[in-house]
């Protein structure tokens, strides 16, 4: 009876919530291209919707400055070529793959060349099929964008999945499974000229022969939301990062990576590097430094140190750590501290909820939590998981940010079903026993910060309000209404209380199509 009583709630809330209704406008404008492989009369097409060219290349053939061209989803067994200012647009990150077949570098795009890439994926380049060396996946003198792309599967001498010369932007990104088999950079090398901006990328499962298994850095990285895990710098330096340049990176995630030699996580080698909010946590070494070998210029706050590997020396940090405050080191066997002691905990386990599985978010016990400086404000609100920032996690009605990349919340959301006019949702609450869970749904783009309970990310003018009852709670079923139009969106957000002090979750923002 209570569950359909709480379903019966459930559907009479989407119901009369006023949705926002997103109407998309694929109308066609000049200088619009249509790319189909699976077109059956792609082969005399002329690039237009109804008749679509069978390769990018046709498209990049005719295309203008200012130009787009749209890809449908299918294999594209080709090699690209940009040297015109225009936008490739896939049909999406798993619908859309060009294919190199191990030919050449899949993406080149010239010097003075502006190109964006998005929602496609590039793989199985091989840079040292007579063309560079350099670059297996992509090749980049231009200024390049890439949004909602993956490069896997490349491989080249330096800069398996990308080498940047110039301007390169990555946007939800995924680099991963590439191999700079005879030197360095095994999923980006950034050269001294490189500029290179990432957000919410991951970087995963690449290899170097030599150093930088992830990343190879000469000129300027600068990273939010990234993670870097899994890669591998197999003889040398660096497993995660390699760096001579200069790198400022916000919540970022450097896990499970190993160098051969020094710097399992990072190797800061003649460069600087700004670390704010980062994790570097189970990586290891052959020698020094499991997380961190630095002999240059490291400054860093609000970051944890721990759980790494060195068979030799140091295995959190090795070489001298500049504080700015805030720090967890568990390990300071060859640190040397320098600057702002204030905050800093050291030889402390940060509890994470399970490092071994791969899970560095913070347990309920961890000293991290609420740890941070008390006066910060942050912009960003989220944190790598999408978790409101800040919140107070030690529920003393003081919300203060957490060490790492992650902000612990007593509650978190998961939200399975298919979103879909009359599809069939399950909302799962799972949090600390005993508190009192709320979930919110609303239109999407809320922004409401409550000064004791974080971020709501529902609006608030069509926010609903539903009482789940106290922590732990059974998975909520729910109907999205029949009639609900395509292109509206629905946010979701719980509340967990206790007393007076409580936490947003996460949100989930569905779009019913
Ligand atoms: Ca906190
Ligand atoms: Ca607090």
């Amino acid at each position: 009876m209570i569950r359909t009583a709480r379903a019966t709630m459930f559907r009479s809330l989407f119901a009369c919530t006023a949705f926002v209704t997103a109407v998309s406008s694929d109308e066609a404008r000049a200088g619009d291209w249509y790319v189909d492989v699976g077109d059956p009369g792609c082969a005399g097409g002329d690039g237009s919707q109804g008749a679509p060219f069978c390769d990018i290349g046709d498209a990049l053939a005719v295309a203008a400055n200012g130009d787009v061209i749209h890809v449908e989803a299918g294999n594209y067994v080709e090699l690209l070529l940009i040297a015109k200012s225009v936008t490739i647009s896939g049909a999406g990150i798993a619908l859309t793959i060009v294919d190199g077949n191990y030919q050449g570098t899949v993406l080149r795009v010239t010097s003075g060349t502006t190109a964006r890439l998005e929602d496609l994926t590039l793989a199985h380049g091989d840079a040292n099929q007579g063309q560079t060396y350099y670059g297996g996946g992509v090749h980049n003198a231009g200024t390049l964008t890439l949004e909602r792309v993956a490069v896997t599967g490349c491989r080249a001498t330096n800069g398996g999945g990308l080498y940047n010369l110039a301007n390169l932007t990555l946007s939800h990104c995924a680099v991963s499974d590439n191999s700079a088999y005879g030197y360095d950079g095994g999923g980006i090398k950034n050269k001294s000229t490189g500029t290179l901006t990432m957000t919410h990328c991951d970087v995963t499962g690449n290899y170097a022969y030599y150093q930088g298994g992830g990343i190879s850095n000469f000129g300027a990285v600068d990273g939010t939301y990234c993670t870097i895990s899994g890669n591998s710098g197999y003889t040398y330096y660096g497993g995660g990062v390699d760096n001579h340049g200069t790198i400022d990176f916000d919540y970022v995630l450097i896990v499970d990576n190993r160098a051969g030699g020094m710097g399992g996580g990072i190797n800061n080698d003649g460069g600087t590097f700004v670390l704010t909010n980062g994790t570097v946590a189970g990586n290891s070494t052959w020698c020094v430094g499991g997380g961190v070998q630095n002999s240059a210029s490291f400054v860093t706050h609000h970051s944890i140190f721990a759980g790494n590997t060195a068979s030799c020396l140091g295995p959190d940090f090795a070489g001298t750590l500049d504080s700015a405050g805030f720090n967890l080191v568990a390990d300071t066997g060859a640190t040397t501290i320098l600057g702002d002691p204030t905050g800093n905990q050291l030889g402390v386990d940060p509890e994470f909820v399970d490092g071994a599985a791969g899970d560095y978010s913070l347990a309920a016990t961890s000293p991290a939590i609420d740890a941070g400086d008390a006066t910060r404000s942050d912009d960003l609100l989220r944190d790598l998981a999408g978790t409101p920032r800040i919140l107070d996690g030690d529920l003393d009605r003081t919300r203060v940010v957490d060490l790492g990349p992650f902000e612990f919340s007593h509650i978190r959301l998961a939200v399975t079903g298919t979103a879909t006019p009359g599809g069939a949702l399950t909302v799962t609450a799972t949090g600390t026993a005993g508190m009192t869970a709320i979930l919110c749904v609303g239109a999407d783009d809320g922004a409401l910060l409550h000064p004791k309970f974080g971020a709501l990310f529902v609006d608030l003018s069509t926010l609903l309000l539903f009482p789940l009852g106290t922590l732990p709670v059974a998975p909520l079923n729910g109907t999205i209404p029949p009639s609900t139009p395509l292109g509206t969106t629905i946010a979701l957000q719980l509340l967990a209380l206790s007393g007076g002090a409580g936490n947003f979750s996460n949100p989930v923002i569905l779009t019913v199509e």
